[in-house]
């Protein structure tokens, strides 16, 4: 039976790309989509198909299809619910809204806790430029200094200039990615720029009357490099909910070598006699924002805990 791939879940129905006819993008390719219902089997074991699915699926007298299996996960996503994304492309725009470090910290920890790698696009550089600032602002080169000694790619964009979309593209080649970031730091935008798609912008929907937040489903769209990406709103719930508070310090990869060598095994990194985190961090070796952003959120586990 024909292996595909599940682009988009709406109203009960899987929208499966066939397998054979993957890899680049052809005329009418939409049409080769076919419209599929899960086996009711998936409901009976509590599974359900989801987008980024490889998937056998059979297909039915109608021209439509269902799904019979669901091919083993690399990795999962509940929110947004994406199977199989191997990197998520996080945006921050250096301007409107300003650089919130402490929440691409959070993103970060959710990445690599659902074990996705990461690309930091700092967005907006056009809106810098108008500050006045000169060539290269301080603050884009300590962040990316900052990121880049951890082992993270950051790359500065614009959607207005076309700056580094080119960069970002390439990065997408022949995988799923997800696009995060809060609303409104130009996720569409950018991919608007870079693929010549006209998605949807809140400038647009607020000149509709619909407010910031239009109601999305998932789905994936496909770039003539083998690509695939979902323009989502993205780990729009960042709770610890899924996460445990002994976790944490391993989602802060630069921790990993000093916390090896702390006197105690099981170091919570706060307050312990012997712990080479936070000596490191005390030295300067480990960025101070990352090490209080740590602190912070082992707090607000530590809260979120109690409530439950
Ligand atoms: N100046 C400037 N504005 C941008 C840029 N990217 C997006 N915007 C604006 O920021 C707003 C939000 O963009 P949008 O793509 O809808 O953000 P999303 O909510 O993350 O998808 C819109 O008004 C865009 O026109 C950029 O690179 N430069
Ligand atoms: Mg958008
Ligand atoms: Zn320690």
């Amino acid at each position: 039976m024909p292996e595909g791939l599940i682009v988009k879940a709406l109203s009960g129905y899987y929208y499966v790309k066939p397998a054979t006819a993957q890899g680049g993008a052809t005329d009418g390719a939409k049409e080769a989509y076919v419209q599929c219902r899960g086996r009711g089997i998936f409901k009976k074991r509590g599974e359900s198909p989801l987008v980024g699915d490889r998937v056998i699926y059979s297909p039915t007298e109608n021209g439509e299809g269902t799904v019979d299996e669901i091919l083993p996960r690399e990795t999962e996503l509940i929110r947004p619910p994406i199977a199989n994304a191997k990197l998520a492309v996080l945006l921050f725009s250096l301007r409107e809204p300003d650089l919130n470090l402490q929440l691409l910290d959070k993103f970060l920890v959710h990445i690599e806790h659902a074990g996705l790698q990461a690309l930091i696009c700092l967005t907006k550089e056009d809106l810098l430029e108008e500050d006045g600032a000169e060539e290269m602002p301080e603050i884009i080169s300590q962040v990316k200094a900052l990121y880049e000694s951890i082992g993270y790619d950051v790359i500065v964009t614009s959607s207005v200039t076309g700056m580094g979309t080119e960069d970002v593209k390439s990065r997408l080649a022949g995988e799923i990615s997800v696009f995060s970031g809060q609303s409104g730091v130009g996720k569409s935008s950018l991919l608007n720029a870079m693929l010549g798609l006209s998605l949807e912008t809140s400038e647009i929907s607020l000149r509709l009357g619909r407010g910031r937040h239009t109601t999305r489903h998932v789905e994936l769209i496909e770039l003539e490099n083998g690509g695939y990406v979902a323009d989502t709103p993205g780990f729009s719930q960042l709770d610890f909910l899924e996460l445990g508070v002994e976790e944490l310090s391993s989602c802060f990869r630069e921790f990993a070598n000093y916390a090896e060598e702390c006197k105690f095994r099981g170091c919570s990194h706060l307050h312990e006699p012997g712990c080479k985190v936070r000596e490191a961090a005390d030295r300067g070796d480990i960025a101070a924002s990352r090490y209080a952003h740590y602190v912070q959120f082992h707090e607000e586990m530590k809260d979120k805990k109690r409530r439950y």
